[in-house]
């Protein structure tokens, strides 16, 4: 039966984040397929954030790569493959196995990542495998293997049922995590738990908080040795503990006494001492703490001193290995840490084992190779430099799009158009990457897929196939495999389905182990294919450390003496300081969440947020564009001051791509400067310098078909439902652009030219498909009702059209808040005010705003603080 003709709801798991949810899909139709929370899931027990919600709407074949290209010509699987293994065996015939590389990806299935690691790694003799994983997690990875011995993460999602206090340090939980962050909100409802929120941002997240405290940039070190400086004065430090399972450097105290008063600490990290006094009483007061950090930890060039400062913390007052007590590194991407199972980093080997000799023997053994790669390769920028220096000759990408994530994207895009042959595997046919390729492999995408992921606690899930792999379209681990064998490896690439992979990389995880490590999933080593398909989610390690012991030689966890590193004062020249992240409904480069019309609007556009002193003292004005720059580059935004930035520091979503926009690409100012020990890159603070963009004009159009080229200052595109909405600035004459953009048809107009004004629409057979308006000054009708033009029954009065709004108008609902139920920003202020509405619970009631999927609470919550404010103030 094709799983088309399946009605009863398929159990799988979530594409994006490392939360890792569960969800039940019934296919109702040819690509189509509703999307429920999986209620048995242990991740999510049925919840599901806006992203997760609206799976259903990504689905859909529109922009997918279908068939093997070269070039730009269509090309069978065959002569595709064929190339491919030939250019990679040449090139290491050549120049030996370090002139090739992988560049692999935490949304590879665990099965697709151990095939690309065996084929790099064991057969090719390189181990110049590397993964996006570097510029997410590696400084967490690093930190776990100095302080524990290996890559395990000492925590579960039951932790935060058990716990008194949650400190986030550098995560934007309500965004990034959503369900993990309702499940904390869960326990302090249920049991008092207080939550402390440690960013420079005032984040969403920070809305429900306790305290949070925003902190200088990069002075994370100095608050955690703070916080265990104070530990030791208050007597906390588990003695026995210590003597028992840590070992301890010497001199450590010593080091760690020196300076860190409360006062020099407040002082460093730039925040009220009342505050942080606050913080470590907290602490010191709450035995069951969990510390989750995420990519404000990790994105720094001091990223592994950052999280070894935190699970010294933990270490030191034996808050390890307890329920409700553990670091946290949270994981970002939903199968990051499968990744980090199979060994898919360029510093580890397989099943975590490290490069030593008699790893990589043991290694050999078990794939029955002579050619297993006997040292560490080439870290994410360390490869892509190599690239641009021609050292690297033969490039794979799958699953990841560095043009734009990288830093320094520009230099990278410089390297993949001067290496003689790039491969790019994606679900995607027009990527940002893709545009520098030889070769494009169509891969299987979510909802087609089928294999493993594993969570940020472990958890080992199944994601299920809902529809059938459309025309050529094949899963990565068959590609991978395909590319292996016609390297001559026949024997070793020899798999018919994903459950083959999956319990041979089960029975590494046990092969002469011997308790070694504690990554050992034999227990599936022998699985059968019917208990593979309907394995249940399952995590490995149970809890780990809990008995004391730690993976190292003398099975002692350690004490990693770090100081806070000078952070270095502003230049001239660059005088501010770029931070970077996330938005709440978008997933990296959008080429998923970006075919949802819902998602797309929660943020329409590229923001650069800027305190508003900052904004005052550059001349910027909410809604103006403002050009940020680095050495590496440029890039244009539109401008929201906002109180939630500290002076002297912006911060920059990094989903744009160029096909999304002229502007906002924010991967290309990064420098690619990275952590020592983990080689991950300092994403989050980058000298800038910003300066309003003066722009003649304004406007927006709204079409059924998006505009192939747009030449003007700025332009930036979103879905909407039947077309899109592009946000448009420029300098030319607005008529001359007017009539290059807008589509053919019957046009009626009410412009002034003279006064910058246009007003235009364009329609076909008396329907709506263009319509487009630019001021020189004033304001611009609201957005909502012309794109409800696109879709509606009735034609709409060419008056109205023109005006952009109805004969009776309606109120402006404002920005989408509740993606949900489609609930606008000024609908929500007007209720909270006019009903008195004083809690989230009564906003739903009302409204049903932040009754579905519950991503939106923070941003109603902090509607209805800053209406009390108002109202005490
Ligand atoms: N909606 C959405 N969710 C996602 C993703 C997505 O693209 N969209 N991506 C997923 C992936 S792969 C990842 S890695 C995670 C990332 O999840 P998060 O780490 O939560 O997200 P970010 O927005 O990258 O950054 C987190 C915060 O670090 C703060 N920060 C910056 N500098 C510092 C500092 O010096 N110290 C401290 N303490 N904080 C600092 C930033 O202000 C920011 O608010 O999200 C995952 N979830
Ligand atoms: N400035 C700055 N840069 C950053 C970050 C930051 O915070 N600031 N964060 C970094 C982090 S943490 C991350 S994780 C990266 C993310 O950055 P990327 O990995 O570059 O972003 P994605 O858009 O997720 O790229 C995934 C690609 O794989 C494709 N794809 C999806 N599923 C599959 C599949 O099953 N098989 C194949 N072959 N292709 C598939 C998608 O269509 C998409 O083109 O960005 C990093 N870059
Ligand atoms: S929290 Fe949201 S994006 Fe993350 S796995 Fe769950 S539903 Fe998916
Ligand atoms: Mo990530």
């Amino acid at each position: 039966m094709s799983p088309e003709l399946a009605v009863a709801p398929i159990r799988t798991t979530c594409a994006y984040c490392g939360v890792g949810c569960g969800i039940t899909a019934t296919t109702t139709g040819d690509r189509r397929v509703t999307i429920k929370g999986d209620p048995d899931h242990p991740a999510n027990a049925g919840k599901l954030c806006s992203k997760g919600t609206h799976l259903g709407e990504t689905v859909s074949l529109e922009g997918r790569l279908l068939h093997p290209m070269i070039g730009d010509k269509r090309a069978g699987w065959g002569k595709a493959l064929d190339l491919v293994a030939k250019r990679f065996a040449d090139t290491v015939a050549k120049y030996g196995p370090d002139s090739v590389a992988f560049y692999v990806s935490g949304q590879l299935l665990t099965e697709d990542y151990y095939v690309a690691n065996k084929l790099m790694k064991g057969f090719i003799g390189s181990a110049n495998i590397d993964t996006n994983s570097r510029l997410c997690m590696s400084s967490a990875v690093a930190g776990h293997m100095r302080a524990f011995g290996e890559d395990v993460v000492p925590a579960s999602y039951e932790d935060l049922d058990e716990a008194d206090l949650f400190v986030l340090v550098g995560s934007n939980t309500a965004w990034c995590h959503p369900i993990v962050y309702q499940r904390m909100l869960a326990a302090r409802e249920r049991r008092g738990a207080k939550l402390v929120v440690i960013d420079p941002r005032r984040t969403e997240t920070c809305e429900t908080a306790d305290l949070h405290l925003p902190i200088r940039p990069g002075s994370d070190v100095a608050l955690m040795n703070g916080l265990l400086a104070h530990c030791r004065r208050e007597g906390l430090i588990d003695e026995a503990y210590l003597a028992a399972s840590v070992s301890v450097p010497e001199g450590f105290w010593d080091t760690l006494d020196e300076g860190n008063d409360l006062w020099s600490v407040a002082r460093a990290c730039d925040v009220p001492a009342a505050d942080l006094k606050r913080f470590f009483d907290l602490f010191a007061a709450t035995p069951r703490t969990v510390t989750m950090f995420s990519q404000g930890i990790n994105q720094s060039i001091r990223g592994t001193d950052q999280v070894n400062a935190i699970l010294n913390v933990h270490l030191a007052t034996g808050r390890i290995g307890k329920p409700g007590a553990a670091p946290f590194s949270i994981t970002g991407q939903p199968n990051a840490m499968g990744g980090r199972e199979v060994g898919g980093l360029a510093s580890t080997l397989a099943a975590h084992m490290d490069f030593a000799p008699e790893n990589v023997a043991r290694v050999g053994r078990f794939w029955g190779t002579d050619k297993v790669a006997a040292k560490p390769g080439l870290k994410a920028v360390d490869l892509f430099r190599r690239l641009g220096e021609g050292k690297i000759k033969a490039i794979w990408i799958m699953a990841t799009n560095p043009a734009v994530s990288m830093p320094d994207a520009n230099a990278v895009r410089a390297a993949l158009a001067a290496c003689p042959f790039v491969v790019v595997s994606d679900c995607i046919a027009e990527t940002d990457t893709g545009a520098f390729a030889h070769v494009r492999l169509p891969a299987a995408g979510w909802g087609e897929k089928d294999g493993t992921v594993t969570n940020s606690d472990r958890t080992i899930s199944r994601q299920r196939a809902l529809f059938a792999c459309p025309d050529e379209v094949k899963p990565d681990w068959w590609i991978i495999s395909e590319i292996g064998r016609r390297m001559g490896w026949r024997t070793a690439f020899t798999y018919a389905r994903p459950a083959d992979v999956y319990r041979e990389h089960a029975r590494l995880s046990t092969y002469q182990n011997g308790g070694a490590r504690l990554f050992d999933i034999g227990r599936h080593a022998a699985i059968g294919n019917e208990a593979y398909d309907a394995m249940a989610p399952w995590r490995w390690g149970g809890t780990p450390f809990a008995d004391g012991r730690f993976p190292t030689p003398d099975g002692k966890a350690r004490l990693v003496s770090v100081s806070q590193a000078k952070i270095a004062p502003a230049l001239p020249a660059w005088p501010m300081t770029l931070n970077t992240g996330r938005y709440r409904d978008q997933w990296h480069t959008m080429t998923r969440t970006g075919l949802s019309p819902k998602l797309s609007r929660h943020r329409q556009e590229p923001l650069i947020e800027i305190h508003p002193d900052d904004a005052a003292a550059l001349g910027i004005a909410d809604g103006d564009l403002a050009r940020v720059a680095t050495a590496q580059g440029g890039s244009v935004y539109r401008a929201l001051i906002h109180e939630g930035q500290r002076i002297g520091e912006v911060f920059a979503p990094i989903h744009w791509t160029d096909r999304t926009s002229s502007g906002g690409r924010t991967g290309l100012l990064p420098r690619p400067l990275v952590d020592p020990h983990s080689g991950q890159p300092g994403f989050k603070a980058t000298p800038v310098r910003v300066e309003k963009l003066a722009v003649a004009w304004r406007g927006f159009l709204i079409a059924r078909d998006a505009p192939a080229m747009i030449e003007t200052a700025y332009a930036t595109r979103v879905r909407v439902p039947q077309g899109w909405l592009i946000e448009l600035a420029g300098d030319g004459d607005p008529l001359v652009f007017a009539n290059a953009i807008l589509p053919k048809g019957d046009r009626i107009e009410a412009s002034d030219a003279a006064r910058g004004k246009i007003r235009a629409a364009v329609l076909r057979q008396g329907r709506l498909i263009a319509s487009l308006h630019i001021m020189r000054d004033g304001g611009l009708p609201s957005r909502d009702w012309l794109i409800e033009q696109l879709q509606a029954a009735e034609d709409a009065s060419p008056m109205a059209l023109l005006a952009g709004r109805p004969a009776k108008p309606q109120p402006d609902r404002g920005a989408i808040v509740c993606v949900c139920f489609d609930v606008g920003m000024n609908t929500l202020i007007r209720a909270i005010s006019d009903q008195a509405l004083t809690s989230v619970e009564a906003v739903g009631a009302a409204l049903s705003a932040g009754t579905n999927c519950g991503s939106c609470r923070p941003a109603i919550q902090k509607l209805i603080t800053v209406k009390e404010d108002a109202a005490h103030g």
